[in-house]
């Protein structure tokens, strides 16, 4: 039997390869992973323990109706990553604004987080994956007064480390912390994550790509010559309504994933902060490449609210610069 690899034994072993490492940050991911088995646990059953339906029809900053699971998701992380201490605040895509953690060891703690606790929730009711994205940051404002705005509305690049779960077929947990991407699959026997994916790297192209075809009509120029190339190519069209597990499948199997502007949303409808900016860090740490659809990084755009949107091309190298092409060919905005 190989060795088996625990989340917490590959943190603190990759803790100790570096020598400015407190174990701070390592804390904070092994809270996370606390937080992700408790989350699996309510979603595995979800059909079962009346935690289905929409939570009295709130919706929440996306405008996206409240699922009682977002709320449990959002209040399990908020509590787990209280246990360390080493975390002074949050922002969630389920609160209005961002909250400081109330212990004596959080307010003087040096990281933030930010989250959406379940993505693509609207794909609970029908069993379907749904996923976890976090990002963690250093705070900017002095550890001695409280937490501002500031330590949440950073740069992509910034980022200290981020990650996913998706609760699929199976559990999986994926996480960079700016030195590669390990995933770690959850064995429900003995209750841990265990590495299964070791340093991954997403193929430089692929047969699949993720956008919202139903759309089509409503996209710029650009957009629809893509789908059609992407069609005429024969490329499968893989959308289930979840960002993490669309984006999960172009990493393990190449291809791109796709939310432009639309009428509905004009500045695009993913939040930077907490979905964008997380998912870009690890597909960028894996190989490939994560831009808006006027051909900006997204790890460099300005932050300027915990809410704001943007739009996003993400995925394998090749096929992010074979959009890019279509981009300044066709696009009315970058002439
Ligand atoms: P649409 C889920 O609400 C989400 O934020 C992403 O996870 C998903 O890819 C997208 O929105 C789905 O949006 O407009 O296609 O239903």
């Amino acid at each position: 039997m190989s060795k088996i690899t625990t989340l917490d034994e590959f943190i603190l072993t990759s803790e100790k390869k570096y020598s400015d490492a407190t174990g701070q940050l390592s804390r904070i991911l092994r809270d996370i992973g606390i937080a992700a088995k408790i989350v699996n646990r309510e979603v595995n059953k979800a059909g079962l323990s009346n935690i289905l339906g929409k939570d009295g029809g709130t919706t929440n900053n996306s405008g996206d109706e409240v699922q009682k699971l977002d709320i449990y998701a959002n209040e399990k992380m908020i509590e787990c990553l209280s246990y360390s201490g080493e975390c002074c605040g949050i922002a969630s895509e389920e609160l209005e604004n961002f909250i400081s953690l109330p212990s004596k060891e959080a307010k003087t703690a040096e990281y933030i987080v930010v989250m959406d606790p379940l993505d693509g929730s609207s794909n609970i009711d029908v069993n379907v994956s749904v996923g976890t994205i976090f990002g963690i940051y250093r705070r900017l404002s002095a550890v001695d007064g409280e937490i501002t705005k500031e330590d949440f509305v950073q740069k992509g690049t910034d980022l200290v480390a981020s990650g996913y779960v998706l609760y699929g077929t199976s559990t999986i947990l994926v996480y960079t912390t700016g030195r590669g991407v390990n995933g770690f699959t959850l064995d429900p026997s003995i209750g841990e994550f265990c590495l299964s994916h070791e340093n991954m790297r997403i193929p430089p192209s692929g047969n699949y790509y993720s956008i919202n075809q139903g759309y089509y009509l409503k996209f710029d120029l650009e957009m629809r010559r893509f789908i059609d190339h992407c069609s005429d190519k024969n490329l499968r069209l893989r959308y289930i309504g979840s960002m993490v597990s669309d984006i999960h499948r172009i990493l393990f199997q190449g291809g791109i994933y796709l939310y432009p502007n639309t009428r509905k949303y004009p500045q695009g409808k993913l939040r930077l902060l907490y979905e964008c900016n997380p998912m870009s860090m690890i597909v960028e740490q894996a190989g490939g490449k994560a831009i808006t659809t006027k051909l900006e990084r997204i790890l460099e755009l300005e932050v300027k609210e915990i809410h704001q949107r943007a739009t996003i091309v993400i995925g394998s190298p090749d096929m992010i610069d074979e959009m890019k092409l279509f981009i300044e060919k066709y696009s009315a905005v970058l002439v």
